[in-house]
């Protein structure tokens, strides 16, 4: 890895390119996740690099309905392997739900690699090899699923998504939960909720809201949450911030 140091004013935000890199070296990431991380690094700079109010709100919504869930399970590509492999695991712990690997760009090996990436970190229960099942109406590789995992879960949480099958999930009557810096991409407006936030920044926040709500009781799922509405106030908080920052 290169070395950063600390003091540098965009320490986080090159330490993150950092671990895409060494993901691709890994045989973890694909190369297109490179392309991908810069669109996402793109988006969160007009956001300000934080989590805005919106997608506060946004998360504490996923953390209500994966609480709530039946039969959850959290989706992982390459980029989130390389990202936040600690913060999957924890995740899928705290609310006992597998991992299951799906990527896009797929290889055999890559889904193995990423499958071991997860054990070394800790995972016991990463799904994804078998590929024992299709999602209908798609025709690339994320269509292949584990029959036991995210064929058959309730509630999906599928962080850097495309909207095609982000489309297919919620048409097999499941609810979804992504995390995609940009508010305005297709699975942003597919989800039933969409988190607009850096992955690392969003899974910490989930995380410690779905610890709180587990203590306070149950989360109760905001019957009037509205997805759309959420999508309209993270584009006003961006515009808005946009017009106070000025040229000064
Ligand atoms: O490992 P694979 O083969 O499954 O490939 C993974 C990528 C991400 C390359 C693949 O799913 C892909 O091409 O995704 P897209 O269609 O480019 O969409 C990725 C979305 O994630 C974009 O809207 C980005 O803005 C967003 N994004 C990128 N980095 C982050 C992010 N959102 C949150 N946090 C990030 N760090």
């Amino acid at each position: 890895m290169f070395r950063i140091p600390k003091t540098h004013p965009r320490y986080k935000s090159l330490m993150k390119r950092e671990k895409i890199v060494a993901g691709i070296e890994a045989g973890i990431t694909s190369k297109q996740g490179l392309i991908a991380h810069g669109r996402g690094e793109a988006f969160d700079y007009l956001i300000g690099e934080r989590t805005l109010p919106a997608a506060f709100r946004a998360t504490e919504a996923a953390a209500a309905l994966l609480l709530t869930a039946k039969k959850p399970v959290i989706s992982v590509n390459g980029n989130v392997a390389a990202l936040v492999p600690e913060r999957v695991i924890a995740l899928s712990e705290l609310l006992n739900a597998p991992l299951e690997v799906n990527i896009f760009y797929w290889t055999e090996a890559r889904v193995i690699k990423i499958k071991e990436h997860l054990e070394q970190h800790g995972a016991t229960n990463v799904l994804g090899a078998k590929a024992d099942a299709r999602i209908s109406g798609i025709e690339h590789a994320r269509a292949r699923v584990d029959y036991e995992g995210i064929y058959s879960a309730d509630v999906v949480l599928a962080p850097l998504e495309d909207g095609d099958r982000c489309k297919a999930l919620i048409a097999m009557g499941k609810k979804v939960v992504t995390i995609d810096l940009n508010p305005v991409s297709r699975t942003s407006k597919y989800a039933t909720v969409s988190i607009v936030d850096d992955i690392e920044r969003a899974l910490k926040n989930l995380i410690s809201m779905i610890k709180e709500q587990k203590k306070n009781g149950k989360g109760k799922l905001l019957e009037d949450y509205d997805n759309k509405d959420n999508l309209r106030a993270v584009i006003n908080e961006i515009a808005e911030r946009l017009k106070d920052e000025e040229l000064r």
